[in-house]
């Protein structure tokens, strides 16, 4: 395939409720999407980067740059751009992880599209649905909380994880295990908020029976993921510190980690999503599908990716409307709890145009190969 064009658009989804996490609250999403013209069919991909340096270093703006100046040329100089070999054919550039990722998934959908084949059998999918999680923000009060949760759980989610931060941890957590029974499955997700000298206050989590805790400690500090996970019985789950797959086996390997949690975004791509799943499944640790608010268009990625054999954890792939009142695609919408892995080629879903020209927050930037 020759890339022909590559356009970023910058859009606006206004979120159904704030979404509040340890690094912050958001009510809308800014979202940066990819669409690649080549010589063989188009592609979209979404940019899992938030608008502000918040959860990673990376962030929308940086993104664009990175892709305008020094992804982008990478491509267009490639007589033949084929999405496994993106890892070679961007490793002049260090980093940019979210970057590379949004590209990556705009030339699987269109290298996909144009042979006929679904995200889903071309990273392995060996189930035709997926059990969804969902993810519940920080609440101003326990009671709205115990709301909020109320209503994911009549939806159907199969799984419940509570975002905590130093302050609200212990209480709302114990109250919502106890309002869900001894049996739900419930976890909770620190994003960094805490550190080694809370490990005593984080052993009381033992006692509302979790799933696991994920990253409450730096995502540079595998040390202290160790320290927690001998002090505790809750499993300890990496999900900010899992860049590659040599990071993820050492954590592993170090005892930081029983459980992963993926994100491809994160990683760089869907192809780097699958080498983490392969390491850890050849070393029998589960995974899960993390999730970034995506669209449409990522949420029918990461379904698929969901679809292969290790993640035997539900993942943070809701529906549509647990973030957005209109998708940019048609709808994932909830059946028994799960969500149907797309089959059509390519991601299986389709763009709706021209909701991206009235959504857009900036004209968008059209590149061309020379
Ligand atoms: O830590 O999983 C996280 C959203 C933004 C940044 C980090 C995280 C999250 C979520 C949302 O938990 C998961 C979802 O997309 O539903
Ligand atoms: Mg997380």
């Amino acid at each position: 395939m020759k890339v022909d064009s590559i356009t970023l658009h910058r859009i606006a989804m206004p979120l159904v409720r704030p979404f509040e996490t340890s690094f912050g609250r958001e009510t809308e999403r800014i979202v940066l999407l990819v669409h690649l013209v080549t010589d063989a069919a188009e592609g979209w991909g979404e940019c899992v980067a938030g608008s502000s340096p918040g959860y990673s270093s990376e962030y929308v703006e940086g993104c664009a740059h990175v892709i305008e100046h020094h992804l982008a040329p990478l491509l267009f100089d490639a007589a033949e751009v084929r999405a496994e070999d993106l890892d070679r054919l961007f490793a002049p550039v260090v980093g940019h992880r979210m970057a590379k990722a949004a590209l990556e998934a705009a030339v699987l959908d269109a290298e996909l599209r144009a042979s006929g084949t679904s995200f889903a059998r071309r990273l392995g999918a060996v189930r035709t649905e997926v059990d969804c999680g969902v993810s519940v923000g920080i609440s101003p009060t326990i009671d709205q909380l115990l709301d909020e949760v109320r209503g994911y759980v009549d939806a159907g989610y199969r799984r419940i994880k509570l975002k905590i931060k130093p302050g609200w941890d212990l209480e709302p957590v114990r109250r919502v295990r106890e309002r869900l029974g001894p049996d739900a499955a419930l976890q909770v997700d620190a994003n960094t908020a805490y550190t080694r000298g809370d490990i005593a206050h984080l052993q009381h989590l033992d006692e509302s029976n979790l799933l696991l805790i994920e990253q409450p400690f730096d995502e540079e500090d595998i040390a202290s993921h160790v320290l927690l996970a001998r002090a505790i019985e809750t499993p300890v789950c990496l999900d900010e510190s899992i860049v590659s797959v040599g990071v993820t086996v050492d954590a592993i390997e170090r005892g930081a980690t029983s459980i992963v949690n993926i994100k491809p975004g994160r990683v760089g791509g869907y192809l780097p999503a699958v080498a983490i799943h392969d390491a850890c499944l050849a070393r029998g640790i589960p995974v899960w599908c993390g999730g970034m608010l995506e669209t449409g268009i990522g949420r029918a990625m990461n379904v698929a990716l969901a679809a292969l054999p290790g993640f035997a954890l539900p993942g943070d792939t809701s529906a549509s409307d647990r973030y957005y009142a209109e998708d940019l695609t048609e709808p994932f919408v909830l059946n028994d709890g799960r969500l149907t892995v797309p089959t059509g080629p390519g991601s299986g879903v389709t763009v709706r145009t021209e909701l991206v020209r009235a959504w857009a927050v900036q004209p968008p930037r059209l590149l061309k190969r020379q």
